[in-house]
């Protein structure tokens, strides 16, 4: 239904809403000067039609396990990504190579989104996340929108903080959340300190082959390993990533995780553990290369903090990180430099598990305690190196500027905000103008929809000194962080090349065919406007006969390589679905159970003839 209904009345219906809304905004009868200012927002948030945004917002969609595109600055969702769930809008997860991508799993919970870098700067040309869900990562093509890789991450429970990628996407460095056992074996949880463990994941990304792989591990001690980042320039060989429960609580979390008055961050060189790992520096638990920390001495350094720290955040300059206890009032700046100092003169105050502290002073820029601000979480940047941090109790966001500590304006949010993410605003180079509030609560902000409300994101126009909410919608959960590039970086293609090599793959209608190999039936079928062609030396081509119990692969071939003429490929009462864009292969694989007579259709609106583009699919009864 994708391409009538919207042009006849939900496009329609959309212009006339985003009409009204803009002529309430500039209502000429109201003459005040709020008034006119809410026209100025309006306008600077509104992209006529014929013109298109200025950003892609990649959004995570949290335990709905997909990602959302959205336009900035009109804050229009443009698309779903299906990553780790299924999906029957787009069949992700019903054809064949999505199915074995799932893994057998049917959902995920996906919070942060990584672009791929070079240089310290979005490329434009690759998406990872990860699935705390499922303990999986993947990988998005920038140039189709689609998943093209899901790797199983063992030894881990939900890399939670990942992915966050390194200057040159060398690594994504994938940290547990919940520390488990090695191969996730049975364990007292008497033993949680002994037999427990943290560990991360150093992930690299084949782009030739577009595979995933584990690099190597690391068994950092049993704690909850959240927020990380990778360094830049100076500090690009380091990543930071903060912890809790560092107390090793096994019950109540919620009391005995926050006991103690600091937690660390953990401080690492990848280049120290690379070179380890070249040298042979770690053991083979499972099949993976594991780096334990207090046997292979060296690259891993824990920094104390306030206690139960959420976010960290490198500056663009890469010179300081910047960490926030939730549960504390303050951020605290910590200087690289310091910190390559205190290693090099030994300025440690003891260990934990084998890892050296450093000395907190030693590391320390400054602490920063906005007035009555509560629970940062999160930090941006801008251009001009000014730091954005989510007051997640206070409901706000707050600028200030990390050299000298200051508060340079506050806006409330609509409600506690989680991450914010401001325009390339972890790259070497922030662009300013925007930053968009990603908030856990809308609360009284939109229309009622029941007990649950959506979440909400809420743009907020850099532009001038004082920050200014020009746009609030409400989004699926659960934006927890999204990277915000320049639409010009993204380079993505209209339709599928052929494939030549792509066995599966029908390119004419006279090269259509049904297989059979004993109980296997292969379908070697295309999609065009406006009909299925299955055999087209078939009395009726766009049927399919099987017998009961065969083994049926239909592989599709959409031959229209035209722009957004997609084709769906359904068959009625058989739960399956699956789409084929234009130029696009893919495949159905099932079992004819089910004997009867079963129609098949396209369920993507493609022609004023989709209507009549169907068959059926006849399963001939067993004896
Ligand atoms: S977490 Cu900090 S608010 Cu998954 Cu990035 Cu959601
Ligand atoms: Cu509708 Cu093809």
């Amino acid at each position: 239904m994708k391409k009538w209904v919207p042009l006849a009345s939900g496009l329609l219906a959309g212009f006339v809403a985003a009409t009204i809304s803009f002529a309430d905004f500039s209502s000429p009868a109201k003459t005040d000067s709020a008034s006119a200012s809410n026209k100025t927002d309006a306008e600077k948030v509104y992209v006529p039609l014929g013109q298109k945004d200025d950003y892609y917002l990649m959004s995570s969609g949290g335990h709905s396990g997909q990602l959302f595109v959205y336009g900035v600055p009109s804050m229009r969702k443009i698309r779903t990504i299906p990553v780790f769930s299924q999906d029957s809008a787009t069949g992700y997860g019903f054809d064949e190579h999505s199915k074995k991508l799932m893994g057998g799993y049917t959902w995920g919970d996906l919070h942060h989104p990584a672009l791929s870098e070079t240089n310290g700067d979005y490329d434009g040309k690759w998406l990872f996340a990860t699935d705390v869900g499922n303990s999986r990562a993947a990988v998005v093509d920038l140039k189709t929108f689609t998943t093209k890789d899901i790797i199983k991450v063992p030894n881990t429970a939900g890399p939670h903080c990942a992915a966050f990628v390194t200057e040159n996407t060398e690594y994504m460095f994938l940290p547990t959340r919940f520390a488990v056992p090695l191969g996730q074996k049975y364990e007292s949880l008497d033993n949680y300190s002994q037999k427990y463990r943290g560990v991360m994941s150093a992930v690299t990304f084949d782009e030739k082959n577009v595979k995933l792989n584990i690099a190597y591990q690391v068994a950092l001690p049993p704690w909850s390993y959240d927020l990380s980042d990778a360094g830049k320039k100076s500090s690009k060989d380091w990543a930071v990533m903060t912890t809790y429960n560092t107390e090793e609580a096994t019950t109540t979390m919620e009391v005995k995780a926050s006991q103690a008055d600091r937690d660390y961050i953990v401080l690492f060189n990848w280049k120290e553990l690379e070179k380890m790992v070249k040298e042979g520096k770690y053991e083979n638990v499972g099949g993976q290369k594991m780096i334990f920390p207090e046997k292979q001495t060296g690259g891993i350094y824990l920094v104390p903090v306030a206690k139960s720290p959420h976010g960290v955040d490198v500056t663009p300059d890469g010179k300081y990180f910047i960490a926030s206890g939730k549960l504390a009032p303050a951020m605290t700046v910590f200087s690289f430099e310091k910190a390559f100092k205190a290693i090099e003169n030994k300025e440690f105050a003891g260990n934990r598990n084998g890892i050296p502290v450093l000395k907190y002073e030693s590391v320390m820029e400054r602490e920063v305690n906005p007035e009555n601000a509560l629970g940062p979480l999160h930090t941006q940047f801008d251009d001009k190196g000014m730091a954005y941090t989510t007051m997640f109790i206070s409901s706000e966001i707050v600028k200030w500027d990390p050299k000298t500590g200051k508060t340079l304006d506050r806006v409330p949010v609509q409600y506690s905000p989680g991450h914010a993410v401001s325009a390339e605003g972890d790259t070497v180079s922030p662009d300013g103008k925007w930053i968009i509030a990603l908030n856990k609560l809308a609360k009284d902000t939109y229309l009622s929809v029941g007990p649950s409300h959506p979440e909400s994101m809420q743009l907020i126009d850099l532009s001038s000194e004082k920050m200014k909410i020009v746009q609030s919608v409400p989004a699926d959960p659960e934006p927890h962080y999204a990277q915000m590039i320049k639409a010009d970086k993204i380079k993505a293609i209209e339709v599928y090349p052929k494939d030549k090599n792509n066995k599966d793959a029908t390119y004419s209608q006279n090269d259509t065919k049904i297989v059979r190999k004993g109980k296997e039936v292969h379908v070697y079928g295309i999609a065009m406007r406006s009909r299925f062609v299955f055999d087209a030396k078939s009395k009726r081509p766009d049927v399919i006969e099987v017998n009961q119990g065969d083994h049926v692969f239909i592989h599709l071939t959409n031959i229209d390589f035209d722009e957004d003429i997609t084709h769906g490929f359904a068959i009625n009462d058989y739960d399956l679905n699956m789409e084929v864009q234009p130029g696009q292969t893919n495949t159905m694989e099932f079992t004819a159970d089910k004997a009867g007579t079963f129609p098949l259709y396209c369920t993507n609106f493609c022609s004023a003839l989709h209507q009549e583009m169907n068959g059926y699919f006849l399963v001939k009864p067993k004896k």
